[in-house]
């Protein structure tokens, strides 16, 4: 794996990539989803004193979303950046009415479930919405919530930068839109990045993970798969690890 990848990064022909060259290594953990038991099955798989982020997206979807966010509050050495998944979760805090459908839609079911709270739809609306954010407030406790909003969206040592979604490849990341790097962007997929920038995300999921393009992808789908994967990224290469 790691010969095929440093093949691809000498191939001379249209090749837009150096090698990634953090300042730092670090391993970066995809979109966990609740399922935080994959998390403390991952993270004694990782070198020892590496440094670790994690792409967000901690909530929804699976099982232990509030749990996931409190083991992750716990372990500050760890640097979270924020998902889409999170700032839904914000949202619903914020303004339940209007913003709570589209995150019951896309797994905020699970996560009031996962908190006991029952007889919530997807279509569900007024008192009772009102009623399951409250529940959802007062599970999480101000300080989980104040450390879920200030998480940051954007994270660069070297020529990588580690982010949620994506980012427009014509832009300087310093010029990057908070939206746009915790929902993506039509272009991150389709056209490589002419900075020369590696970018790590999670959002998207994959098969199997890759570097490829300038881009690492990290996203296998944990909650559906139970395959959590980190990618290492070192100097001159990068390694997958899964559970
Ligand atoms: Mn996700």
């Amino acid at each position: 794996m790691i010969k095929s990848l440093l093949d691809r990064f000498r191939k001379p022909a249209g090749a837009r990539f150096e090698p990634p060259a953090p300042e730092v290594p670090f391993a970066a953990v995809g979109d966990i989803h609740g399922r935080l038991d994959l998390l403390e099955e991952l993270l004694p798989k990782l070198p020892q004193d590496l440094h670790i982020i994690c792409v967000g997206d901690y909530v929804d979807r699976g099982p232990a979303s509030v749990n996931t966010l409190r083991f992750l509050k716990d372990h500050p050495e760890i640097l979270c950046l924020k998902g889409n998944h999170e700032d839904m979760l914000l949202d619903f805090i914020d303004r339940p009415d209007e913003r709570g459908p589209r995150w019951l839609r896309n797994g905020g079911l699970q996560t009031l479930a996962d908190i006991g709270v029952r007889g919530i739809s997807e279509t569900t609306q007024g008192e009772p919405l009102i009623e399951a954010r409250h529940r959802m407030a007062e599970e999480m406790g101000a300080e989980l919530i104040s450390w879920v909003r200030e998480l940051p969206l954007l994270h660069e040592t070297g020529n990588v930068a580690v982010l949620h979604a994506g980012a427009d490849p014509a832009k300087p990341l310093s010029a990057a839109d908070k939206r746009t790097l915790i929902w993506g962007h039509r272009d991150f997929l389709q056209v490589p990045r002419q900075d020369g920038t590696w970018v790590v995300h999670g959002h998207t999921i994959v098969d199997a993970p890759s570097a490829e393009d300038g881009r690492v992808a990290l996203d296998t789908g944990a909650y559906a798969t139970g395959r959590l994967t980190a990618g290492i990224v070192e100097a001159g290469e990068v390694r997958f690890i899964s559970t």
